[in-house]
């Protein structure tokens, strides 16, 4: 499908994956409607779009806000309201420690973030499509949503419920026009390590240490590639690792 003048709402544009994710569409001819909490690095990412041409609308969002989700989505301005792609990629991850000593809140801030969030932004955006009989959601989920790794039990959790959220949106979609798809990455090297060890970037560095992680701009090209498929093609999950990586936990490390 040609993406020209097309709406592509990215949640969590604001770094990593989703800031890649707006430059391989807008490059593509995409209009680019963005939210993330971090307003600044919003308007940043704007004021370099529409300098190069591309039509782009920022609105801050934290997505675990239900009310804040349905509040920001009902009143767009009318030429943004009429959304083509939905890109649910803002998540996180908190901490990395065995079940019995996690913290509580670090729980709650994934399941609210990856799960609630997704399904709000979701609920506020896909009636929109179903009445135009058009339209794609693509989630990004991960390998953690299809493998469960050792102290990332609710992590792993979390991108399972997406995982499932994704299926079961394919099938109540069915019909009526609107494709569902996932992109599930392996290693990715964006600021998601750091966000994990609440801001500790040497141990976030470690993650990635002997071998090639993937980069934001490796998985927005599948997300790209997913989303230009013909009307009557769905790639329903893509599946990526950086070539180093075999398995969630099977990694080639050099040193
Ligand atoms: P980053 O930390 O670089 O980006 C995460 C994005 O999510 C930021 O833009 C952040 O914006 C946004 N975000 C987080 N919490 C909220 C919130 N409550 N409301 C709105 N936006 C939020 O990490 P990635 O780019 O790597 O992560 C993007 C997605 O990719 C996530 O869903 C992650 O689970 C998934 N993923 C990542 C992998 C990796 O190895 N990096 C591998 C597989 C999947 P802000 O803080 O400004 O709100
Ligand atoms: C992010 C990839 O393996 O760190 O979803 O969980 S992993």
């Amino acid at each position: 499908m040609s993406l020209q003048d097309k709406i592509v709402c990215v949640t969590g544009a604001s770094s990593g994956i989703g800031a890649a994710c707006v430059e391989v569409f807008a490059a593509a001819g995409a209009r680019l409607l963005v939210c993330a909490r971090r307003s600044d690095r919003l308007h940043e990412l704007v004021a370099g779009l529409t300098g190069k041409g591309v039509e782009a609308h920022a609105f801050q969002l934290d997505v675990r806000d239900r009310d804040a989700v349905s509040e920001a989505f009902e009143s767009l301005p009318k030429e943004w309201s009429e959304i083509d792609l939905l890109l649910n990629n803002a998540g996180l991850s908190r901490g990395l420690e065995p079940l019995q000593d996690g913290l509580i809140d670090d729980w709650d801030e994934m399941l609210q973030t990856n799960v609630q969030g997704l399904l709000y932004v979701s609920r506020a955006v896909l009636p929109g499509m179903v009445a135009r009989g058009r339209g794609h959601a693509i989630n990004i989920g991960s390998i953690a949503g299809r493998e469960v790794y050792p102290k990332g039990a609710v992590y792993c959790a979390s991108k399972h419920a997406v995982g499932a959220i994704t299926a079961g949106m394919r099938l109540d979609l069915n019909g009526t026009g609107v494709k569902v798809s996932t992109v599930d990455p392996g290693l990715v090297n964006t600021e998601f390590s750091r966000v994990r060890f609440h801001g500790d970037q040497d141990r976030a560095d470690q993650t990635y240490q002997g071998m090639t992680p993937l980069s934001g701009a490796d998985v927005a090209a599948s997300v790209l590639w997913v989303a230009q498929q013909p009307e009557h093609v769905n790639v329903a999950e893509v599946l990526l690792f950086p070539a180093d990586q075999a398995a969630a936990t099977v990694v080639h490390r050099r040193s």
